[in-house]
């Protein structure tokens, strides 16, 4: 495989690892984590494993169209210009928007910017980041004057103690997560504090789990900076000499969270719990607090990050080995995003709209009179300006807002109205094509080609390995050619994707002289080839550090006017929308292990839908007595906002009071399941991010007056009855389904769907309402489904590995309509191992008889737990469950 490889970068999480992949005669690619990418050595996880499963051309958008009709690209570049200069000529530029995404490359995204606030001239570009980092970068800010990262990936393995808050970092950045745990193996010293409401896989290292009341965090923090003032904690030198504004901070921290009992009642935490914290932080030089969706996503998500960062200034724990405040960044390029200015409030290259020197930079730079003078609207009140119609126009490019942005319906309502929609996407259908008057296709993973930066600041070159299909181009083809059209000729000549790196280059250094931290100037001259093999380089990249920069502010010194950090006074603040009567219970939303955001990816993956396969809401047991909820029951929630149907699962990882909703399930694939319908599109009033984690909701049970699920080696149209959800599974499909309208005739319904052939096995009791079929050709199952009254259905494992066997035998058939295997056959119960497909009966056998008393031990006897390395803390479970 070595000499057909093409080194380049996994496509999901902000970790950015290092691939290898090589496309296989039978059209398939084989994937390896990259032994010489620093970001993973060779690791991957079970995402980035199966992403030879996802590169099909199926449902692939290959070919230009305008309001339905497929056109070539001159017609549909021309259509985007002209529709565009219309509307900018009657209604300003104002009346345009761009919304992009940190899964573009920077050079797609440096044009889209450029193209935007540089020559259309208005702030409306807003990126999905917004909902992700802002708070994040907000406080960056503020503290370092400079939206800088300070620490490195191989700090969070040199630090003696690690602080993860509002991570859940064993299945958001599964490899960072391998890195951590092996450090702790080989440091045993090295301490682990998990901080989230929930119990998440990530507390399976943790020596301590604070599982504090939602939103609580900035009390915690405050409380902290109290702690460390009365107890000599304190870095008076370093305040003195590189931070300003502590004394004011210190004396907020002291009136808001002053002792422990006190910051125990305000977070629900045990007075013991937050005093081994404060101890430990206190103790330990060398510490990390790394921070994500937990903190960002929040109302007071800025506050709650300076309230992070400012720990670290007050200990002086920042700019050295193993310690610092680590913003840990999700999508592939946020941190491109970021470097090129997407959000609607930022210029390229980390310079600020309402600095007078960094406009006149850039408009010389840019060689533009029409810069936009003013911010554009931030993603919330951007949709909001296009349902009122203020905004007229909208290009779309790689993002899924109907999906994913808080209040998703009223995004729909927005996108109905809107006059130009332009969506650039990869798939033909998603839950944005179906509003795009304009669809554009996009190149995806391993036809596309250029940069993306990692959390740790590391640019790593992804590489194009497959041919485009059909007629997909780049996204900064696109845009550039649009700019071009506009009229904007000389400044959108771009041939090649180095072309846009080195402009992007060029501007980081372009006057920059030591007073911008985005600096990487040491590339700006970078050849056709050395871009071609650029190995990946943590910025700042300069003529005083050609190898890059590990750590920031290793010299104290920081990007404010005076050169010294800030400490930012924070006055914490519980959640705006606070549970009531009506609905008493608070929603948080996440992820899971094996999905991607929306699903487009990796719900093509049969084994990455094999963990979990439908719309899920984590519920604590108590909660579910209240509120008389069965495990595994349908269950409606609904807040102000919207409403949705899952399957409630019992957990006593939740906190009573509060449940937990992924992210990922859309429209496409399921009926009633996408959580942001629910959420408030309430934001932070610095940064802007929407409160993702904490919207009040109410529960009740779903009953339909039946039940069913079918599993079939086609796929079927089944998207009519009031629950639905379809599955992509190995050699099959999966549908969930209830609905209301009674199934009369269930065998003439099967067969109208995929014919009569074959053999007919039926199981049928009128007094319980319970129906079973299945069929049968050349001895292989073709479909069997399960239809009852309510949700007692037998397990889907089994069945499902029906379809992977070559010929039924005879126990098989015999057990078929018991849907549960017979004497001689095996179920492996519940996916654990994406990779080798082992299951937890199995998994669980395996412990029983002893065979298996350690993960090593599991991995021998089953292999589990040795390729990706993403289930070892669900091995453990199962090991302190069962052994
Ligand atoms: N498998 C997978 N990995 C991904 C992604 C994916 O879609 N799937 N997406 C990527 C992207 S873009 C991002 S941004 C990252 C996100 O990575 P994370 O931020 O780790 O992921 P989330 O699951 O959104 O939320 C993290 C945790 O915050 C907790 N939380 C909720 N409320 C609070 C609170 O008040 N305080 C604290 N301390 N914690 C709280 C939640 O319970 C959750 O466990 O993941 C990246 N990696
Ligand atoms: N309630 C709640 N909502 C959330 C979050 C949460 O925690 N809770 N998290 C938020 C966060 S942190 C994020 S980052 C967002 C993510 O939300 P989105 O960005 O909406 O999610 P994706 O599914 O990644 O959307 C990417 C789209 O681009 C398409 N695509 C893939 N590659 C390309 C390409 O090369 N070019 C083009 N043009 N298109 C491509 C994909 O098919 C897909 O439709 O969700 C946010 N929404
Ligand atoms: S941790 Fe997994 S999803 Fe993230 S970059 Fe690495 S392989 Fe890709
Ligand atoms: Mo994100």
């Amino acid at each position: 495989m070595a000499q057909h490889a093409t080194q380049t970068t996994c496509p999901y999480c902000g970790v950015g690892c290092g691939i290898l992949a090589a496309p296989q005669a039978d059209g398939t690619v084989a994937i390896k984590g990259d032994p010489g990418h620093p970001a993973n050595f060779g690791r991957l996880c079970s995402k980035g494993s199966a992403l030879g499963e996802t590169v099909g051309l199926d449902n692939r958008l290959l070919y230009p169209q305008v309001n339905g009709k497929r056109v070539d690209w001159d017609n549909a570049l021309d259509h985007v210009s002209d529709r565009f200069k219309q509307i900018i000529d009657q209604y300003g530029s104002d009346a345009v928007a761009f919304y992009v995404s940190g899964q573009l490359l920077t050079e797609d995204y440096y044009m889209a910017n450029k193209l935007m606030k540089g020559f259309i001239g208005s702030g409306n570009i807003e990126t999905n980041s917004r909902l992700c980092m802002s708070s994040a970068v907000a406080a960056h800010k503020r503290a370092f004057g400079s939206d800088s990262v300070p620490c490195s990936y191989e700090d969070l393995e040199q630090t003696d103690l690690l602080v993860i808050v509002g991570s859940n970092t064993a299945w958001c950045h599964p490899v960072l997560f391998q890195r951590i745990t092996q450090a702790k193996q080989n440091r045993p010293n090295m301490k682990v504090v998990v901080i989230d409401p929930r119990k998440t896989a990530t507390c399976d290292i943790a020596d301590l789990h604070l599982p504090l009341r939602p939103g609580a965090d900035a009390f915690l923090f405050n409380g902290l900076l109290s702690y460390l003032k009365q107890h000599d904690g304190i870095d008076w030198h370093y305040l003195e000499q590189h931070v300003e504004g502590f004394a004011l901070s210190l004396d907020s921290a002291a009136k808001t969270a002053a002792n422990i009992p006190q910051v125990a009642r305000q977070t629900e935490l045990s007075e013991e719990d937050v005093a081994r914290f404060y101890q430990l932080f206190a103790s330990t030089e060398k510490t990390i607090s790394l921070f994500s969706q937990g903190i960002n996503q929040s109302t007071s998500g800025t506050d709650k990050c300076n309230a992070i960062i400012n720990c670290h200034l007050a200990t002086g724990r920042i700019g050295k080995q193993g310690m610092g405040p680590f913003s840990i960044t999700g999508q592939p390029n946020a941190m491109g995003g970021r470097e090129v200015g997407g959000l609607c409030n930022q210029l390229a290259a980390h310079m600020e709209i309402d600095n007078p020197q960094h406009y006149n930079r850039l408009s010389r730079f840019w060689d533009t009179n029409c810069l936009t003078q003013t911010a554009g609207h931030k993603t919330i009140e951007m949709f909001q300006a296009i349902e009122r119609g203020e905004i007229k126009a909208v290009w779309i490019i790689a993002t899924n807002p109907v999906v994913s942005i808080p209040d998703a319906d009223q995004v729909k309502r927005a996108l109905e109205k809107c006059e130009l929609v332009i969506v650039s996407e990869i798939e033909k259908q998603t839950d944005c094509t179906e509003f795009a008057d304009v669809l554009l296709p996009a190149l995806g993973w391993g036809e596309k080609d250029g940069t993306v930066t990692n959390s740790e600041r590391r640019i790593s070159h992804q590489r194009a390995f497959l041919p485009a299909p059909g007629e997909a181009r780049a996204d900064w083809w696109m845009l550039k050619e649009v700019g071009k059209r506009m009229g904007f000729v000389k400044q959108f000549q771009f041939e090649t994707t180095v072309d846009v790196f080195r402009e992007h280059a060029r501007l980081s250094a372009f006057e920059n002289q030591g007073q911008r931290d985005f600096d990487i100037s040491a590339l700006a001259n970078i050849t056709e080839l050395q871009y071609a093999a650029l190995q990946p380089i943590q910025w700042p990249v300069t003529d005083n550090a050609p190898q890059g920069t590990a750590r920031m502010f290793a010299d104290n010194h920081f990007y404010t006017a005076s050169g010294k950090a800030r400490m930012i006074a924070v006055d914490p603040r519980y959640p705006q929308n606070e549970v009531d009567d009506i609905y008493p219970l608070v929603l948080n939303t996440g992820r899971i292990r094996d999905q991607w955001h929306t699903m487009t990816r990796t719900g093509r993956a049969p084994r990455l839908n094999a963990h979990i396969s439908e719309p899920l809401i984590d519920m604590h047991p108590v909660d579910a007595g209240h509120w008389q909820l069965q495990n595994k029951a349908l269950v409606q929630v609904e807040s102000k906002w919207g409403r949705m149907i899952g399957r409630v699962n019992l957990t006593p990882n939740q906190r009573p009071g509060s449940l937990f909703i992924p992210i990922h399930w859309n429209g496409q694939v399921a009926s009633q399941a996408r959580v942001d319908t629910l959420v408030a599109p309430i934001t932070d009033p610095i940064s802007g991010q929407p409160e993702s984690k904490h919207t009040p909701v109410n529960v009740r049970p779903f009953l339909p007056r039946w039940h069913a699920f079918i599993l079939s080696r086609q796929s079927l149209n089944l998207t009519e009855t009031a629950y639905w959800v379809n599955v992509k599974g190995q050699q099959f499909w999966r549908y969930e389904l209830a609905g209301n309208n009674w199934i009369e005739k269930p065998l003439q319904w099967v067969q109208s769907m995929i014919g009569q052939q074959g053999e007919w096995l039926e199981f049928s009791d009128q007094r319980t309402g319970r129906y079973r079929v299945a069929n049968i050709v050349d001895n292989q199952l073709q479909i069997v489904m399960f239809l009852g009254p309510d949700h007692h259905l037998p397990e889907r494992g089994w069945l499902s590995q029906l379809f992977s066997e070559e010929k039924l035998d005879a126990s098989a058939r015999q057990s078929l309509l018991a849907g549960r295997p017979g004497p001689g056959q095996q179920d492996k119960g519940k996916l654990v191992c994406a990779c080798f497909a082992v299951g937890e009966t199995t998994i669980k056998e395996a412990i029983h008889k002893g065979e298996a008393k350690s993960v090593d031990e599991i991995g021998r006897c089953l292999k589990a737990g040795t390729n990706c390395g993403s289930c070892i803390p669900e091995l453990k479970q199962l090991l302190t469950d069962y052994g």
